[in-house]
Order: C-alpha cells, then sequence, then structure tokens
C-alpha cells in the first residue's frame, strides 16, 4: 500500500487496507487520517480494534508515587517540578513495605498493573536498589510490574529486566519540535536513548504522550509517527489530556477539543493496532459520553483509582459504574 489515507476511501476497503503492522509512517499520511470524517475515522478505528482485542475489555493500571516532587527538570506541564511552585510537598523515596501494601490494595481493588512513578531526571545507584526490592515485591503479588523513574542506562534497563520488570514507562511526550517548547533540561533525543535501552533489555516499553498543551494538530501526528516508527511498536501507549496544574507554565493552556481527543485516540489505533492505547490522565474532565467515544475509538486501558501521582482522577465507584453502563469488563492479564 503506496498511501494508506487514499486506501481507506471508500469504506469499507479502507478498513480491510489499515491494520497492518508499519514502522514507516510519514507526518502527511497521519494528516489525512486525523482529517478523515469523524464517522470514517471512528468505524475504521473501531473495525481495526476489534480485529485485535476484544473491544468489551479494558485493562487497569494503578498509579502509585513512589518519591514525590523536588524535581530537578523543568517539564512545562509538570507539578512536580521544583521550579514551580504548585503546593506539591515533596516526599523522600517510599518505603518498599508501604508499596507493597499498597500494590496489595489495588489488587483487592481489581488493578492488574501497578505502575510506580518517581519524581526523578534519572535514578541513582541506591535508589535504583531500592526501586528494584519494590518491584520483587510488587510481582509476587501476582500483579503486572511498571516503572516510571526517568532517564535509563541501558545497564540499569538490565537489572530491572532480571528483577522481573513488565513495562517501563517513559513518554516522548510530543513531536519532537514542540518538545524543545515545553522542556529545556533534556532534549527528545534523550528519551529515545533510555527507550532504546529498554527494548534492548527486552522490558516491554510504554510510551505516549501529552495532548492539549497547545501544540497543533501536527504536533500531535508527529508524536504518533514517531511512536509507531519505533522498532516495534510500544506495548502500551498512555494518551494523557494536558492536568492544568495551577503554577505551572501551561495552567492556562487552551484546552483542547474532546472531539479531537477523540480523533487522537483513533489514529493511534489505526497507526498500532496491537498496542494498548491507554485513555491516560484527564479523565476527571471528561464526561462519560467522551470516555465511551474513546473506548469505541481504540482506547482499552485507563489508570485506575482515584489519585494519578499528584492529581485527581476519577473514583474507582465511578469507573465500575460506567464500565456497567458500557458493558465493559476488566481485562485479565
Ligand atoms: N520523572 C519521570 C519522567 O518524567 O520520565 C517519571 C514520572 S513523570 C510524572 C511521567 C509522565 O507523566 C510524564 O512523562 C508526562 O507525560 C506525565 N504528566 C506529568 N504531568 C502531567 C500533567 N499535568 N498532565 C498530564 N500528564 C502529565
Ligand atoms: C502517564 O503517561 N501518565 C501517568 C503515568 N504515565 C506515570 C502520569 C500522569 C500524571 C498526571 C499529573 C500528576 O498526577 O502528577
Ligand atoms: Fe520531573 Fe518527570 Fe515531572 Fe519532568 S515529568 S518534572 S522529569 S517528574
Amino acid at each position: 500500500m503506496s498511501d494508506a489515507a487514499d486506501a481507506i476511501k471508500p469504506l469499507p476497503d479502507a478498513t480491510a487496507a489499515l491494520g497492518h503492522i508499519r514502522h514507516d509512517w510519514r507526518t502527511e499520511e497521519v494528516l489525512r487520517l486525523f482529517a478523515l470524517p469523524f464517522n470514517d475515522l471512528l468505524f475504521a478505528a473501531h473495525s481495526v480494534h476489534r480485529k485485535h482485542f476484544d473491544p468489551n475489555a479494558v485493562q487497569v493500571s494503578t498509579l502509585c508515587s513512589i518519591k514525590t516532587g523536588a524535581c530537578p527538570e523543568d517539564c512545562s506541564y509538570c507539578p512536580q517540578s521544583i521550579r514551580y511552585d504548585t503546593g506539591v510537598t515533596p516526599e523522600p523515596i517510599m518505603e518498599v513495605q508501604r508499596v507493597v501494601a499498597e500494590a496489595k490494595r489495588a489488587k483487592a481493588r481489581g488493578a492488574t498493573r501497578f505502575c510506580m512513578g518517581a519524581a526523578w531526571r534519572r535514578p541513582k545507584e541506591k535508589d535504583l536498589a531500592q526501586v528494584i526490592e519494590m518491584v520483587k515485591a510488587v510481582k509476587a503479588l501476582g500483579l503486572e510490574t511498571c516503572l516510571t523513574v526517568g532517564m535509563l542506562e541501558a545497564e540499569q534497563a538490565r537489572q530491572l529486566k532480571a528483577a522481573g520488570l513488565d513495562y517501563y514507562n517513559h513518554n516522548i511526550d510530543s513531536s519532537p519540535e514542540f518538545y524543545e517548547k515545553i522542556i529545556t533540561t533534556r532534549t527528545f533525543q534523550h528519551r529515545m536513548d533510555t527507550l532504546r535501552h529498554v527494548m534492548d533489555a527486552d522490558i516491554n516499553v510504554c510510551s505516549g504522550g501529552i495532548v492539549g498543551m497547545g501544540e497543533s494538530r501536527q504536533d500531535r501526528a508527529g508524536m504518533l509517527r514517531e511512536l509507531a516508527n519505533l522498532p516495534k511498536h510500544p506495548g502500551s501507549v498512555p494518551i494523557n489530556m494536558l492536568v492544568k496544574v495551577p503554577g505551572t507554565p501551561l495552567a492556562e493552556a487552551e484546552a483542547l477539543e474532546p472531539l479531537e481527543f477523540v480523533r487522537t485516540i483513533a489514529v493511534a489505533r489505526l497507526m498500532m493496532p496491537r498496542t494498548m492505547v491507554r485513555l491516560s490522565a484527564g479523565r476527571t474532565d471528561m464526561s462519560e459520553e467522551m470516555q465511551a467515544m474513546c473506548f469505541f475509538a481504540g482506547a482499552n486501558s485507563i489508570f485506575y483509582g482515584e489519585k494519578l501521582l499528584t492529581t485527581e482522577n476519577p473514583e474507582e465507584s465511578q469507573d465500575m459504574r460506567l464500565f456497567a453502563k458500557l458493558g465493559l469488563r476488566v481485562m485479565a492479564h
């Protein structure tokens, strides 16, 4: 197929032509997917979704902030950067036993993956040793493990693999061009280097980004192009809607139109047919209808539990009510 967008006209041939695993996306092709009539885009994305997944099953991950705040990086969206006055109280690395208690609680409430996040630029050796103990202990509970603790060297990734880590989350956040506008303390290439170390260590990659930061559709397309053109599609792609935290430089960013967010999910599903696409941060500001549309468009994972890292997430009971209304089930792992 020389041109994906041409091939998807007219439907239903479009859906037959889409859904191939490709690593050679060009921005123009991605933009043509974004520009499809909404119904055509959703139909194509949902068809691809059904081909690879149970459309009524959603994977649930619970987040735990194992080290909060006082981060030296300057990510413009982040409440945990030491440079912004956001009211986040810094907390040192958690004791392993406390993390285990949180993981047990998450498991009891139905989570299948436990994701531990730290506000570090990169972990120090001593910190990594403690994180490794956490990974081993959480895995022993029968949960899938995920970590997001900043940049990793190749050797650190190998150590985490040996500890049994299932996923490493490291977001590329936006397009390479927009990245420079939101973070100055590290480069897009730094992110790619860590992803390579994670892939080389044979750990599943979880990488996505944030929309609603004032980026253009071209930037959203560029971000998805970078993710899909990785040597292997990430196992999980979190799509976060910016949580506008007072005190951060992006506190007043213009909101992204909900339908544009749904389009972003649909395009991610079309480009990475076998990837878990996670409807991530920002759900407290989304209506049930919008979330339902995201699940139809191909999202099949959420963060579950009343807190993300430092900001609010929907109550568990509210999510379970939504699942019941939509006839969705929690995906077993
Ligand atoms: N410090 C590590 C790092 O940046 O890689 C790990 C933790 S960091 C908080 C994980 C991710 O959370 C970021 O890459 C970003 O995509 C997301 N994030 C942070 N603040 C956010 C916000 N206000 N809204 C949406 N997503 C956010
Ligand atoms: C991801 O893509 N989103 C999560 C997780 N990976 C680590 C984090 C969202 C953070 C939202 C802001 C906060 O709660 O501090
Ligand atoms: Fe630090 Fe991560 Fe927040 Fe950036 S996103 S300021 S690296 S915690």
